[in-house]
């Protein structure tokens, strides 16, 4: 690998412009020791950095490059659509489009909202269900990211764990006050705060399967009880699926367990790498959002026929042999990393999901926040820094998930493996 000698000038020349040199916390490698690379191109699940070097993606933008980086069918199909117009501000036979096609694989979507990120489509859900059961309080879980909006940043997974401000500064205290925390996979730590709270919990929030602590599967039950006290207390059930929609199988985490909640939250996947997110559920709840009824939510960009183009091109083609391609070598990766960390004699717990999976520095299972904070992240930086110096790019920072793609070959996952032998022993080294 060449030194990333032309990284390292754009980034000194982005910090003197962008806050921390880059547009989103967690890519600034803050936490793994090394500067952010800036890629100039990438294709299927390969990137390309500004000084040539090329590595195998495991962040595939976080989660929405399901196809794979740049597929020729998606760039044919968006440049036929800028060709006709880049934004109308005005309703599309698109939106119709996409819109059909999530409801058709997420029916309890009866209603759906496009907006550009999954933060807007957590923070509209949030402000919905609110407003349909005149109450304040919401249920997020430790460790879990909703995206930045206020109501979210109090102990917030990803970035915010990455950088040890998981209860952000600027946040009002009165805003805080209304988010509870419960514990992810505990049940009884839900049922305290609706007891705390009688009649006063708008929503439960929760990634049904999160990856913003790492990847963390749910626990047998613990879904299903979220289900139970949603009902008994009239709260809204809200399954934050940005990154388990369309990636934990074409129907999200949803149609895999059986469980209907009230409202989803869609992005990432939903946009095939452009800005899209979405927000729906009963159409009782969403008929409460202007114009058809009073709660307020707008996007000068929402519904983006560019962006709804990627989205179609992307939900189009999700097919059983993609899942079952991508889940039989995220197994074999994990295993890998399992071996190779066995070999070194570095204690490493490894959850995989489907096409996701986190390998945790950690000697004890990681079963939520307070597992995973236990990693040694120092020896992630180590092992990151390995695999990037042999030509692979995992996420910067423990607590995220590695995604793979229908891009991602055998050989992809061959040479990881093998990478991770080698990053692997300086890990036993450095600890
Ligand atoms: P965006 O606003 O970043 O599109 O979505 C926020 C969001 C909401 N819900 C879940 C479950 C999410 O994972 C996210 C965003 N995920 C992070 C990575 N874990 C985005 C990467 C970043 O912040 O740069």
């Amino acid at each position: 690998m060449k030194q990333p000698t032309k990284s390292r000038k754009l980034f000194a020349q982005a910090s003197a412009i962008l806050p921390g040199g880059v547009d989103s916390p967690v890519r600034a490698f803050k936490s793994v020791g090394a500067t952010p690379l800036f890629v100039t191109k990438a294709s299927g699940s390969t990137l390309e950095d500004a000084d040539g070097n090329r590595y195998v993606d495991y962040v595939m933008s976080w989660g929405p490059l399901i196809h794979g980086h740049a597929p020729g069918g998606l760039i044919k199909a968006i440049n036929a659509t800028a060709r006709r117009g880049t934004s109308f501000g005005a309703p599309s036979p698109l939106e119709n489009r996409l819109g059909e096609l999530v409801r058709r694989l997420v029916p309890s979507m009866e209603r759906v909202r496009f907006v550009s990120s999954g933060t807007e489509a957590t923070m509209s859900a949030v402000r919905v269900a609110r407003a349909f059961t005149g109450r304040d309080r919401i249920v997020k879980f430790e460790g879990c990211y909703h995206g930045h909006g206020d109501a979210f940043l109090v102990k917030a997974g990803s970035g915010a764990t990455t950088l040890g401000i998981p209860t952000s500064p600027g946040v009002p205290a009165a805003v805080a006050a209304d988010t509870l925390n419960a514990r992810y996979n505990d049940i009884e730590s839900v049922v305290a705060l609706f007891d705390a709270h009688p009649g006063k919990v708008a929503a439960v929030i929760v990634e049904p399967i999160a990856g913003n602590m790492g990847v963390v599967s749910p626990a047998e039950g613990f879904l299903d009880g979220l289900r139970d006290l949603c009902t008994r207390h009239g709260s809204v059930l809200i399954f934050d699926e940005v990154i388990s929609g369309f990636r934990a199988s074409a129907g999200g985490a949803q149609r895999l367990f059986g469980i209907t909640p009230d409202m989803t939250c869609l992005g990432k996947i939903i946009g095939g790498g452009l800005p899209v997110g979405a927000y729906g559920g009963r159409a009782n709840i969403m008929e409460m959002v202007a114009p058809a009824g009073p709660v307020y939510q707008a996007g000068t960009l929402s519904g983006n026929p560019i962006a709804m183009t990627a989205g179609i091109w992307a939900l189009e083609r999700l097919s059983p042999k993609l899942y079952k391609d991508m889940a039989r070598r995220a197994t074999i990766l994990a295993g890998g990393l399992a071996d190779a960390a066995r070999a070194a004699n570095v204690p490493l717990q490894v959850n995989a999901f489907g096409s996701v999976l986190t390998p945790f520095f950690t000697a004890s299972p990681v079963r939520d926040y307070t597992s995973a904070l236990a990693s040694n992240t120092s020896a992630y930086a180590t092992f990151f820094r390995g695999m990037l110096n042999r030509g692979i790019y995992p996420p910067p920072s423990q607590f995220e998930a590695w995604f793979l793609s229908a891009a991602h070959t055998d050989r992809d996952v061959k040479k990881t493996i093998e990478a991770a032998k080698g990053a692997m022993k300086e890990v036993a080294r450095a600890i």
